[in-house]
């Protein structure tokens, strides 16, 4: 396929039209895939994620700078949530680099949270894989932590920065949503601001509680200011220094391989589904079962039992194959 070719040549044109193509399930999406050299561990993925405003695209911004002047080429893939946190902002209000737009080793993209077949991180994973086939060094996933949906685009990521700004709601809230546990670093946003000190504070604690009996993954907390440029260099150092360490002990291997399981099995929860659908015509039948559950006739799991169990659906498979 030219495009294919075009997009290993890092062509952005056919990069884009690619991930379009992906993120529609086109016929063509097996093919670009199967055809795309997307070894983990080559580009650098970081995943930014925080609550809403706390400056991941400012941030984000700056790693450019800092990747360009490296002579790395970046992608940056927006989850723009559809959620009401978002308050629907612009896409334009949200990516705070548009200087970039014009450099051609930069390529920006933005994916709505909702409305993928096997959801946004499936989707998000196949783009990043389009990304890491054309040549991208560096690919930062940019992502407001706020739902499941997010979290798990972000463990789409080798590294996962963890943006927390003063006044947002304390460190100790962000750790219930379930986030506090995903990220690699921890970086405080907006230290320029009255009740950084606290804050960092408070996450060091937080983390001291939780790498308790695992001194070796205590992880400095990071104070910058994306904004005024400040504290962003020694950022960039760790970002560099922890992913190198990571590719050395074995880490990141491991990360890679437990990623590449999980999206197997879903991907055969995903048939498992289809093929029962095929088989029992889930669809048809289900309004009939609600029906007996509701009037008592039946519970759930017998229904399920008499009429989903395995033994039919070799019958089923069986009779479509003509054996006995
Ligand atoms: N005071 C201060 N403001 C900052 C800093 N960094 C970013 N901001 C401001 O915070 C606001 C939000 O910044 P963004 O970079 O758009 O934040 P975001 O996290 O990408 O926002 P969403 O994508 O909408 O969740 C902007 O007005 C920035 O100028 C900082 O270090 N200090
Ligand atoms: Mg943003």
């Amino acid at each position: 396929m030219d495009l294919v070719e075009d997009v290993r040549l890092g062509k952005m044109r056919a990069v884009a039209r690619a991930i379009s193509l992906i993120e529609n399930n086109a016929p063509e999406r097996d093919a670009i895939l199967a055809g795309l050299d997307s070894h983990p561990g080559v580009a650098l993925v970081l995943g930014l994620t925080g609550p809403p405003g706390s400056g991941k695209s400012t941030l984000a911004d700056r790693i450019i700078e800092r990747e360009r002047r490296r002579n790395r080429r970046v992608a940056v893939v927006a989850v723009d949530p559809s959620s009401p946190f978002s308050g629907g902002a612009l896409l334009g209000d949200r990516l705070r680099m548009q200087e970039h737009a014009t450099d051609p080793g930069v390529f920006i993209r933005s994916m709505a949270s909702r409305g993928y077949l096997g959801g946004v991180a499936r989707a998000t994973g196949d783009a990043v894989k389009v990304l890491c086939g054309a040549g991208y060094d560096t690919i930062i996933i940019e992502t407001v932590g706020v739902g499941q949906a997010e979290v798990d685009v972000v463990t789409l990521a080798d590294l996962v920065l963890l943006v927390l700004v003063p006044g947002a709601g304390d460190g100790i809230q962000v750790m219930k949503a379930g986030i506090m546990e995903i990220g690699d670093l921890y970086i405080i946003n907006k230290s320029d601001l009255p009740e950084a000190e606290k804050l960092r504070m408070e996450v060091e604690y937080v983390l001291n509680l939780r790498d308790r009996k695992d001194q070796q993954a205590k992880r400095p907390v990071i104070m910058v200011s994306a904004s005024r440029d400040e504290g962003v260099d020694a950022l960039f150092e760790e970002i560099h220094v922890l992913w190198n360490e990571m590719r050395e002990n074995g880490f990141m291997i491991k990360r890679h391989k437990r990623r590449i399981e999980r999206e197997l099995r879903d991907l055969i929860a995903e048939e498992a589904d289809g093929l029962m659908e095929s088989w029992f015509k889930v669809s048809e039948k289900i309004g009939g079962w609600v029906e007996l559950v509701y009037r008592g006739k039946a519970t759930t799991r017998e229904l399920i039992r008499r009429n989903l169990a395995l033994k039919n659906a070799y019958n089923g498979y069986s009779d479509m194959h003509g054996g006995g």
